[in-house]
């Protein structure tokens, strides 16, 4: 890679390269931010400029960046056999080796993958693996997945429609058929119902699943999908009470239950996946991001054993694969990865000492005037930004406050994403009580500048 000066570098940029989600003619005009190097929780621009990563990249680098052990599975692989496929009946040695520890660190139940080369094709792999296991149980009819609005789960054509993010639908003519959606369960989104504590209102949300199928027709109905902890949405934390309902209901009806844990898997919320957080005991699990701490791309899905009984014993051939399912040198990366997650015991880590010293900080930040409210789940945090903080009263979409406060944080370099209003992170699971506490001082300073900028604008009470 050649040395450029960062104009450089953003010149060539506009030029050529169309980023994803981003309005292209706006980025150029301001010029991309080079981002160069990266160490442990810390990113490097091309300016030189220090940040800490509160994003572990794109909720991915579980293990922070340069650790060793994963470079070197990746260079040793790259030497011995950089490529071959599955498809003709082959198979590498990381490949399997992968598929069968990802089958001991997995749920009791799921002992079986799928290897995708992300997390939308994962979940593209869900839609064709769910509607092939109806056909085979002799009920073809079986093909309407229900998704959540404001769930994520992915750019592909089945993973934009199974997620609920309406300005993705509004381009290309999405959802495609046999998707539909129910409400996501946002206790302040839904007002904070009044009389309804948050279990209650836990309940009442799950219950939008068992509407929906009888309105649908239980008979037609072939899964339900969801995130555990709704991440790209802006970590919405669900009630207590809402995964084991929802899991109730799938049962009474006999539909598949698919956990997304391309963000919640891997150590995030404190155990090895989102499911055994929230009390949910999935059919299928769509993984990427952390189980290769993204060094590489790498994603799929784990197959419980209804569904994987069928598709084996009664299946024949399944007509679905990728090129890259089982990419030898993106499996041998996630080796490394899973044991130094298992070495460093990060599981552990978050559970007992990450998550609940977040936990604590951001309690501590929801005194701050701006915050409404805070949640927090293992490595994953949301602090809302609220016009009222006694009335809970929103600021207006269009005066883009998070977008402001994502401005001030990028500037005094911390890297926290902005939801609508919510400001949330999901830092590496590697983090340290000291890096925290650094992290939260830079969150407060950040919270403090945009409370100073609404204040000049007039924009608060
Ligand atoms: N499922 C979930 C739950 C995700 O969070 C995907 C599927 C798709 O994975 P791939 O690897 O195809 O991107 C994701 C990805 C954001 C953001 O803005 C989140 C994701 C991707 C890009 C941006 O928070 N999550």
């Amino acid at each position: 890679m050649t040395t450029r000066t960062t104009a450089e570098w953003q010149a060539a940029d506009a030029a050529h390269f169309l980023h994803p989600f981003t309005d292209f003619q706006a980025l150029a005009k301001k010029g991309a931010r080079i981002i160069t190097h990266a160490e442990n929780i810390y990113l490097r621009d091309s300016e030189g400029q220090r940040i800490l990563d509160a994003m572990s990249g794109l909720w991915c680098v579980n293990v922070g960046y340069g650790q060793q052990a994963l470079i070197d599975a990746a260079t040793r692989q790259m030497q011995e056999l950089p490529f071959y496929n599955a498809f003709f009946q082959t198979a590498t040695p990381p490949a399997i080796e992968l598929a069968e520890l990802l089958a001991e660190v997995a749920p009791p139940g799921l002992r079986h993958v799928f290897f995708a080369g992300s997390g939308s094709e994962g979940n593209d792999t869900v839609v064709r693996m769910v509607r092939r296991y109806w056909d085979l149980q002799g009920q073809p009819e079986r093909q309407v997945i229900i998704g959540r609005w404001n769930g994520y789960h992915g750019s592909t054509m089945a993973g934009a429609s199974l997620g609920g993010m309406k300005y993705m639908h509004a381009q290309g003519g999405l959802p495609i058929p046999g998707i539909t959606h129910i409400e996501q369960p946002y206790w302040w989104l839904h007002g904070r119902p009044a009389g309804l504590s948050r279990d209650d209102f836990g309940k009442v949300a799950a219950g939008w699943l068992e509407q929906k199928i009888l309105e649908v027709g239980p008979e037609k109905v072939a899964a339900f999908i969801g995130e555990p902890i709704q991440g790209a949405g802006g970590v919405i934390v669900p009630p207590a009470t809402y995964w084991p309902e929802i899991q109730r209901i799938c049962d009474q009806y006999g539909i598949l239950l698919v956990s997304d844990e391309v963000i919640c898997g891997f150590g995030r919320t404190g155990n090895w996946f989102g499911c055994q957080t929230v009390g949910s005991r999935p059919d299928l699990i769509t993984f990427a991001k952390g189980v290769t701490s993204g060094y590489v791309p790498l994603g799929g899905v784990l197959v419980g054993e209804r569904v994987a009984r069928a598709l084996i014993e009664q299946g024949g051939e399944f007509e679905h694969g990728y090129t890259y399912s089982g990419h030898p040198v993106a499996c041998a990366v996630a080796l490394a990865n899973i044991r130094l997650i298992r070495e460093q015991h990060l599981v552990e880590h978050v559970r007992d000492e990450l998550g609940p010293w977040l936990a604590e900080a951001f309690a501590q930040l929801a005194e701050h005037p701006l915050v409404g409210e805070v949640q927090t789940c293992g490595a994953m945090g949301a602090l809302l930004l609220v016009k009222d903080k006694s009335s809970g009263e929103a600021f207006p979409a269009e005066q883009e406050v998070g977008m402001l406060c994502r401005g001030h944080c990028f500037g005094n370099g911390l890297i926290m994403r902005a939801v609508g209003d919510r400001m949330i992170i999901a830092p590496p699971l590697v983090m340290t009580r000291a890096q925290v506490d650094e992290m939260v001082a830079l969150i407060r300073r950040c919270l403090d500048l945009t409370l100073a900028d609404l204040n000049a604008r007039g924009w608060v009470a």
